[in-house]
């Protein structure tokens, strides 16, 4: 990985000098057609009107917003090691020896006991198991082999979500650049996200692919369903801000939970398989942030055990919380940054073209 150094963050600070913003320009639609519901309820004028907004009220001249920046993570510190810290805190993840290889050979023998072939997706995970004591077994196991490591490296930390995912070989694997919803307030603790190899990582077999510095656009919570802010942006994403992550069994990647990642497909013979695990400081309710109306968020607590027992029926999606009560409400502000803005604001990264001249690079499924 070689996104320490950020010269085009410094290029773009200068080019937002020397020009007034550019007005937000239009986007190629490449997003998913079933997240439109939630970007098309939050502009309600321009998804409704075949004539368009402008036709129907009198023309406001747009009102350019001011150029994005890079939110500072001000929170408790998620690991112990001051380094690996500021590594945690600036770029959005570090990687650790986090259990030793026979550890992980025993994870991954239960990996495959679970996973013996593939379902029917070529990316799967236990997350979505209708199978609750299958769900279980998953999470004592990990809780018992890997909170000993947490507690060496973390501040404090707990698991909440724990998962194997499997990407099987074959064309068409991975999982598409994502960003996890928020799982605490954010304004007091930063969630995180161990992912845990079981064996060795590398492009050939879809390793995880992550954006450096990308949990600091947001500067707000992600709820789930909300209308995102890379949407139609994600091939350039990948072109542009990409890093791979090839890890050594038992080490493991520690990124903000808000760090936007994916993988490409696996075209070894061996299924790619990995523990995922959500953590966040003992002392944080486990939140859902839901998206529910224009700018309007929905704030639960709930126990872990929801994950546990609610299964989505969309592969990708949370289950809906429902029959919780909310304990609050929020407003957030639905902006989608343009290409140009992301060149100015992210470092560069290059896993998107190198997966591509090696054949494994899956375009956006949208
Ligand atoms: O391991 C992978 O292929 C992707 C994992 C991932 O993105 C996730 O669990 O959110």
């Amino acid at each position: 990985m070689s996104s320490r150094s950020l010269p085009r963050r410094v290029v773009g600070r200068l080019k937002r000098m020397l020009r007034p913003p550019a007005p937000p320009a239009p986007l190629p639609d490449e997003t998913d057609a079933s997240e439109h519901g939630a970007y098309d309820a939050a502009h309600a004028d321009e998804a409704t009107s075949p004539l368009g907004a402008e036709a129907e009220a009198p023309a406001e001249p747009a009102v350019p917003l001011p150029p994005p920046v890079l939110h500072d993570i001000d929170a408790p510190p998620t690991m112990k090691d001051p380094a690996r810290q500021e590594e945690f805190a600036s770029i959005g993840y570090t990687i650790v020896d986090l259990i030793t290889p026979e550890a992980a050979a025993e994870l991954l023998a239960l990996a495959k006991e679970i996973h013996p072939h593939r379902g029917g997706h070529m990316w799967e995970s236990d997350f979505y198991s209708p199978d609750l004591d299958v769900k279980r077994k998953v999470a004592e196991t990990l809780q018992a082999v890997v909170q000993p490591a947490i507690d060496e490296h973390l501040v404090d930390h707990e698991m909440l979500i724990q998962n194997f995912v499997v990407n099987w070989p074959g064309p068409r694997g991975g999982l598409e650049l994502h960003q996890h919803s928020s799982i605490t307030d954010e304004t007091k603790y930063r969630g995180a996200v161990i992912w845990l190899a079981l064996h060795e990582t590398s492009l050939e077999n879809g390793t995880l692919n992550v954006v450096p510095q990308s949990h600091r656009v947001l500067g707000q919570h992600k709820a789930e369903r909300t209308p995102e802010w890379f949407e139609g942006l994600h091939e350039h994403i990948c072109d542009n801000h990409l890093e791979t992550v090839v890890l050594q069994p038992g080490q493991g990647l520690v990124f903000d939970n808000a760090v936007l990642h994916n993988s490409y497909s696996n075209i070894t013979d061996e299924p790619r398989m990995t523990a995922v695990i959500v953590v966040a400081p003992r002392d944080a309710a486990l939140r859902y942030y839901d998206y529910v109306d224009d700018g309007t968020v929905k704030i639960y607590e709930l126990e872990p055990e929801f994950f546990l027992q609610q299964v989505a029926a969309t592969h990708g999606e949370w289950a809906p919380p429902e029959g919780l009560e909310p304990v609050g409400e929020e407003r957030i502000e639905v902006r989608r940054l343009t290409a140009e803005e992301t060149l100015a604001l992210l470092p560069h990264g290059t896993a998107g073209k190198d997966a591509e001249a090696l054949g494994t690079r899956q375009p956006h499924f949208g």
